[in-house]
């Protein structure tokens, strides 16, 4: 089953109406059952045009559900891609303004600048990487536009991945002097370490999730391209967080980001 062009903006509209006011609904899979991997996927190229189209700019890729941490949690074992806006950047230092979001919950990620164009099938984790310009400490702050962030595969698929916000580190390594397997993430909320992990959490090594968006956007007719952004996936579970909160992630050689959450204007 899959959803016809009427029904794929009825669920844009409802996935950005709901990001808009700031609020939570149910599965749309549930209200529109014949919303399919393929249909998501259209649901959230919808989604992105009508964001561009306000004014947005696309600066790269994310993927999602891509370490075993976060597939445990959500109860869905297929990694997922999705698309970074330039309205999503907080600059390194700034505050999370928690107003603006429904539930934010904060996640640490390796991620990606690309020196080159990255255009699947067939890409490896080598030529992928002999593809990047450099690699950086990142966090997300990822916001499900679903009640408790209880979602199935194509739901998550047409909400964009819980796209909200990202930080990503200005301090980057060249990748060919680091082991990215061994590369660990410590996760601290109000000076608490509530998680860590390595960069073979994700999808066994972060290259391999790389490799993964560009022959996954290939088969769209996509590709990752040169100077974007990548995030590679939440490499531990994220932690919920609220105004007053501080989270720190504090990586072996990438640095550390330090993200305050404020309230903001409600
Ligand atoms: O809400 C979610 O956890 C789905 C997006 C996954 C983000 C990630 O794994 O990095
Ligand atoms: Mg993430």
């Amino acid at each position: 089953m899959t959803l016809d062009a009427e029904a794929i903006d009825q669920v844009a509209q409802e996935l950005l109406d709901r990001e808009t006011e700031r609020r939570d609904g149910g599965r749309v899979t549930e209200s529109f059952p014949g919303l399919d991997i393929d249909s998501a996927y259209r649901v959230q190229h919808e989604l992105l045009a009508r964001k561009v189209a306000a004014g947005e700019t696309v600066i790269g890729v994310k993927l999602g559900l891509t370490s075993r941490a976060k597939q445990i949690r959500m109860g869905i074992d297929s990694p997922l891609t999705a698309v970074l806006t330039d309205a999503m950047v907080i600059p390194n230092g700034e505050p999370l303004l928690a107003s603006e979001l429904i539930h934010p919950r904060v996640e640490p990620e390796i991620a990606f600048v690309m020196r080159e164009r990255l255009e699947g099938p067939g890409v490896t984790a080598a030529t992928a990487l002999a593809a990047v310009a450099s690699v950086h400490a990142g966090l997300e702050v990822i916001d499900s536009r679903f009640a408790d962030f209880s979602f199935a595969l194509p739901d998550v698929v047409a909400d964009n991945a819980s796209s909200a916000r990202f930080v990503v580190s200005p301090y980057g390594v060249d990748p060919s002097t680091l082991d990215l397997w061994l590369e660990a993430a410590v996760l601290a909320l109000n000076g608490e370490v509530v998680d860590s992990a390595t960069g073979a959490a994700v999808q066994g090594h972060p290259a391999e999730a790389l490799a993964l968006a560009a022959n996954d956007l290939a088969s769209r007719g996509g590709a990752i391209e040169a100077g974007s952004i990548v995030l590679t996936g939440g490499m531990t579970d994220a932690v919920a967080v609220a105004p007053g909160d501080e989270i720190l992630v504090r990586f072996t050689h990438l640095g550390s980001i330090t993200l305050p959450i404020g309230e903001g204007a409600s």
